[in-house]
């Protein structure tokens, strides 16, 4: 496998060579889930992952239908949305997929114009430009749609000095678990239907002007069972990343196919977010009940160091500890990485999170898609789904 990455190229010398970037995106802003029961959810997010309480709004705040906790840790910020009556359209999303990811929030210093040059290269409009406005200046929100019922909304904050947005208040909570060391949004998949993938990586050049960064075809994405493929979209800066996945026929049912028949279409499949000390953040989150996929097996860590090959080296944690933790391992031509995934956190095995530590390489871990598969699929089975 670190033999098929080593020819990758990575293609970033190509992007905007000339062309004018028209979307400049500066970072992710946030990411809105639709849940149930979003004060149990938020207790979760605190406790088991480290976030801390941010900003709130609900009937306390002349919020009479909905009801959103922020959390923050770092660079990320989470918003956990629940309706609080039964004419919310959000309860139909709720219905259908269970709770996920409605809205991946992209911070811009331009909303208007954001919505102007993607809605023009054909993006469904899901939310025309909006001021909103307290004492503390104004925010333009406005959104697209993206995959699914899944939508990007583009925020503009550079007028605002007040807590996560007008309408929210500081959330100030005496319960307040330490951080688990969990920094930035490293990337978000899309899972996509039969024969979707390439759909939305035109999609995802045409309307929002990104680029096709790295493919893996179901030759290299496949156990002994299943198999899929996957495209992972940059934008121009390169800091916000989207693989985009989907099923291919196999000799049993591909993860992704599960993901999309229990969440009812497409969606966000995993938030892989940054850590810079992966053993004492998962070292955390197992103490604190995160599940995590299976350990791979024993010959997964004996062939480590040859896999790795010249980042051997380099590598500063110890093999031993990474392998009690059930974190793996891969390099590229320009270092190496370390990542785990979580299980499902909800009950329909939908989406789940991925930790990553990147000490130089900027690939997805192509090297550890086999045994990665292979627990996902350990999963299955116990499912009954595979
Ligand atoms: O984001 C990625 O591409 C890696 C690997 O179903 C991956 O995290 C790809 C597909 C998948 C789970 C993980
Ligand atoms: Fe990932």
């Amino acid at each position: 496998m670190s033999k098929d990455i080593k020819s990758v190229n990575y293609g970033l010398e190509k992007i905007f060579k000339g062309a004018q970037d028209f979307l400049p995106l500066l970072g992710t802003d946030y990411v809105e889930f639709y849940v149930g029961n979003a004060k149990q959810a938020s207790h979760f997010y605190k406790t088991a992952f480290g976030f801390q309480s941010y900003a709130y709004k609900g009937l306390e705040t002349g919020s009479k239908d909905t009801v959103s906790y922020v959390l923050k840790q770092d660079k990320i910020r989470l918003v956990l949305t629940t309706p609080l009556n039964s004419k919310s359209k959000i309860n139909d999303h709720i219905v259908k997929h269970g709770d996920g990811v409605k809205v991946i929030a992209l911070w811009v210093d331009d909303a208007r114009k954001s919505y102007q040059e993607t809605t023009s290269r054909g993006a469904k409009s899901y939310m025309e430009p909006t001021v909103e406005k307290d004492d503390h200046g104004e925010v333009v929100r406005a959104g697209i749609y993206t995959y699914g019922e899944t939508v990007h909304m583009f925020v503009e904050r550079k007028n605002y000095k007040g807590t996560f947005l007008p309408g929210f208040r500081e959330w100030k909570s005496d319960y307040n678990p330490t951080p688990v060391g969990l920094k930035y949004i490293d990337h978000m998949v899309g899972n996509v239907g039969w024969g979707q993938m390439n759909t939305w990586v035109k999609w995802y050049e045409d309307v929002m002007g990104f680029e096709n960064f790295l493919s893996f075809d179901d030759k290299q994405i496949h156990t002994e069972y299943s198999a899929l493929m996957s495209k992972v979209m940059s934008n121009g800066n390169g800091r916000i990343k989207f693989p985009i996945n989907e099923p291919a026929k196999g000799k049993k049912k591909s993860q992704i196919e599960e993901y999309l028949d229990f969440y009812e279409g497409a969606g966000v499949q995993h938030i892989a977010v940054a850590t810079d000390d992966i053993i004492s953040t998962v070292s955390q989150l197992r103490a604190r009940g995160i599940e995590f996929l299976s350990t791979p097996p024993e010959a997964y860590y004996k062939a480590v160091p040859g896999r790795l090959e010249e980042h051997s080296h380099e590598l500063k944690e110890n093999i031993e500890t990474l392998k009690g933790l059930g974190i793996m391992i891969d390099a590229d031509e320009e270092g190496y990485l370390l990542q785990i995934f979580t299980k499902p956190v909800e009950d329909r095995p939908t989406l789940f999170f991925e930790i990553i530590q990147r000490m130089g390489a900027r690939g997805f871990g192509a090297g550890n898609f086999k045994a990665l598969f292979e627990s996902i699929e350990r999963e299955q089975a116990n499912r009954g789904t595979l």
